[in-house]
């Protein structure tokens, strides 16, 4: 028989760098903890990019009712990021990635007394990804640490977090059938091997066992619909057992048609998740995981992005029950380090190990921005080209996909490596405009009609504190951020061909390194706040989109109370096809529509508003106020200017701010202007500077925003703003 133990608690955490025998001497000293466990679930998620990145140790006995098999191994599911295992002051392994299971035989090194200690670093690496990225890289046994006792003969353990056991399902949609090979690790000599009525007897050679199994009439795992689950079990005379689940169905991927589940055509539309929580850090419990997921079948997802790293198993578990189709990837991102490549084939080696067997997931994603960074080169070519093939030969059944930053040019090598595309991109945000979103995917689909694209990361973030009536990008009010998702919506909705759509992201998250939009530490693109509290009004607009079960109606708005005008839109998300509102029991206005309902409604003081639908009805409440309320603002200086700007006289036949740059850099004397500013930001700038003046998409893109926009994006102070534009006002057209 096999048991699987806990450690969760009785740790002692010592926040230094040490060697084991200081380690092991001071744990009395230690902090008590429970794993899971991260020391940086405050201070990486507080802002200025300083939180604690060292190496520290987890001290704990073990007692003999804990280590109870002819064989004990010991199970970490994830150190982050680098971690070293000691018992009784001996070295019996390390790791290097953060984010998967590896397993270490003790047996051997057991005691009467037995002390556990374990180093832990998320310390700066050159060579153990990730390094640089927009997240908190939180250190710690953040995930279950267990001990495995098993019986002398027992299945595979240790060879890259191996689960012992591998199915390959093989459907034939037309014949109604499923070819199941089941292949299993072990040290004995015979197993017998089980999937549903049917049982095998396998003999075992060089460790290695399989069996094949026809299922007819097989039921299908079909995403949402009905994601049906099978289950493998194998076992052996010594009683060790383990078993998978599994499930039967076909992806194909189009370029015109998009994705294709058994056969039918089902649209990819769903949301990006990273592992973290406010207070919490990455140390989750399964009750973290499974709001996660309530969450994101709420909004009507069928399609779930875990990035940038592998995910707990219980999350992949969630998402094969749910029917959630998944995109899983390793932390390959942002930067390549030529000391990292095998990292990150032991991180893709790993990940296709452990998570194989789950049919949620459909492709293996090789690296994520990784051109932001880096240059095309031949390194970043091969490792690249070293990454597919490893898919490949581990996994026949799955396609491998990037995730490409928006000034990758689309001619780029490195897009033929992959077998299918994706891009993210954020214009309407960072830079651009919202329909540079729909340009840039027309461009891309007429020039290369037979390649697969999709869309990996969209977002704007929003804090919701902030509010307005005139929302514009860059003012990271929740008005802004449900436009720009409106936008986005309509534009998916018009390319069918797109594989996979993305929202970045579900949930805000921990990225240490930024401190804006009135947050610090916080990347706040999601839908939903970081502490899961709060659904923002984009969540609304998808769950109106995309959820057809349960209906609803949304007054979005409902924490923009006071309201500075007489006349105020009301706007409501619904998945149902009329909407009525009333104001202080007066009724308003009926629609007839889709998803968005607009209405306009005169105030003069406190107001209920109701809106009501069929089976659904939602109130807010909402006030006028004489004088704007200022905690409604993020920028104050960048909304003066606004103020200033609209009112100024401007001299037409002059240059000013409200130029395009690209009109402005084609004049001699306002391109010298304009040039000389630039050279003051770059030199300012550095890193970031210098890719913009290499890199021509974006360039291009920059040329087509007015200098005003690009002005309030850098963060620019209004005085300098002001002068330069009575600098333009003083040069003719
Ligand atoms: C990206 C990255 C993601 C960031 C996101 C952002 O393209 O892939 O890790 O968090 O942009 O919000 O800037």
């Amino acid at each position: 028989m096999r048991s699987i133990i806990k450690l969760s608690k009785g740790w002692k955490f010592l926040k230094h760098d040490m060697d084991v025998e200081a380690a092991m001497s001071n744990a009395n000293r230690g902090e008590d903890v429970t794993v899971p466990h991260t020391w940086n679930n405050i201070d990486g998620q507080d802002g200025g990019n300083d939180y604690h990145r060292g190496r520290c140790w987890y001290v704990r006995s073990l007692s003999s009712e804990e280590i109870c098999g002819e064989k004990v191994f010991l199970e970490i599911n994830a150190a982050a990021n680098i971690s070293e295992v000691y018992l009784n002051g001996k070295k019996l392994g390390e790791h290097e990635g953060g984010f998967s299971c590896y397993r270490i035989e003790l047996t051997d090194e057991l005691s009467k007394e037995n002390t556990l200690a374990i180093a832990v670093s998320n310390e700066e690496s050159d060579k153990v990804y990730p390094q640089k990225a927009d997240f908190t890289f939180y250190g710690g046994l953040y995930r279950d640490v267990n001990i495995i006792n098993t019986p002398k003969e027992h299945f595979e353990l240790i060879k890259d977090g191996s689960l012992g056991i591998k199915v390959t399902p093989k459907v034939d949609i037309g014949e109604n059938k499923a070819t199941v090979l089941v292949e299993t690790w072990q040290n004995a000599p015979k197993v017998t091997i089980r999937i549903a009525d049917q049982q095998k007897e396998a003999e075992v050679n060089n460790g290695y066992a399989k069996a094949e199994f026809v299922i007819e009439n097989v039921h299908l795992w079909n995403g949402t619909i009905d994601p049906y689950l099978y289950t493998a079990e194998a076992v052996l005379s010594s009683g060790d057992k383990i078993s998978t689940r599994f499930g039967c169905r076909t992806f194909e991927i189009d370029p015109d048609k998009g994705f294709i589940l058994n056969g039918k055509v089902y649209p990819l539309r769903g949301v990006s998740r990273h592992q973290d929580l406010k207070g919490k850090g990455n140390a989750l419990s399964s009750e973290d995981h499974k709001r996660d997921m309530d969450i994101i079948k709420e909004i009507g997802a069928n399609t779930i992005r875990l990035a940038h790293y592998q995910h707990a198993q219980e999350f992949y578990d969630l998402c094969d029950e749910e029917g959630m189709v998944v995109w899983a990837e390793i932390p390959y991102i942002t930067m390549h380090m030529s000391k990292g490549i095998d990292n990150t084939l032991s991180q893709m080696r790993e990940l296709i190990t452990q998570c194989y067997n789950h049919p949620s997931i459909a492709v293996w994603g090789l690296s994520n921005e990784i051109t932001a960074a880096s240059a095309v080169n031949d390194e970043l070519i091969d490792n690249h080209r070293r990454l597919n093939e490893l898919c490949h030969d581990m996994d026949s059944t799955r396609q491998t996909v990037m995730a490409n930053v928006f000034m990758l040019e689309t001619d780029s090598p490195i897009l033929d490596v992959a077998d299918i595309n994706s891009y993210n991109l954020y214009f309407g945000w960072y830079l651009g405009d919202l329909e540079q979103n729909d340009e840039f995917f027309d461009e891309y689909h007429s020039k290369y009609p037979n390649r697969v694209i999709g869309f990996s990361e969209y977002g704007a973030d929003a804090n919701i504190a902030y509010h307005s009536s005139s929302p514009q990008k860059g003012d990271y009010t929740e008005e802004y951020q449900a436009l720009y998702h409106e936008h986005i919506l309509k534009m998916i909705d018009k390319r069918p061909y797109l594989w996979a759509t993305h929202v970045w992201n579900m949930f805000d998250f921990g990225a240490d390194g930024r401190d804006e939009g009135g947050k610090n530490g916080e990347n706040q693109k999601g839908l939903v706040t970081f502490d899961r509290k709060e659904r923002k009004d984009a969540f609304y607009l998808y769950k109106a989109a995309w959820n057809k079960k349960e209906p609803f109606v949304h007054i979005c708005g409902r924490r923009y109370i006071n309201r500075n005008e007489d006349t105020t839109e009301i706007k409501v998300y619904s998945n149902q096809s009329k909407v009525t509102l009333y104001m202080d029991g007066v009724k308003i206005d009926e629609q007839e529509g889709e998803i968005v309902f607009r209405f306009i409604c005169t105030i003069n003081g406190t107001h209920e508003i109701v809106a009501q639908s069929q089976d659904a009805s939602d109130n807010i409440e909402i006030k006028y106020v004489a004088e704007p309320d200022e905690t409604y603002i993020f920028n104050k200086a960048a909304s003066n200017v606004s103020n200033w700007f609209d009112s100024e006289q401007l001299d037409s036949d002059c240059f000013s701010i409200n130029d395009k740059l690209e009109d402005l850099q084609a004049h001699p004397k306002a391109g010298q202007v304009v040039k000389s500013m630039m050279d003051k930001a770059s030199e300012a700038r550095g890193d970031v500077a210098q890719s913009v003046k290499d890199n021509p998409q974006l360039q291009r893109m920059m040329g087509r925003m007015t200098l005003i926009s690009l002005l309030k994006q850098a963060g620019s102070d209004e005085e300098s703003i002001k002068q330069l534009n009575r600098i333009l006002q003083g040069i003719k057209k």
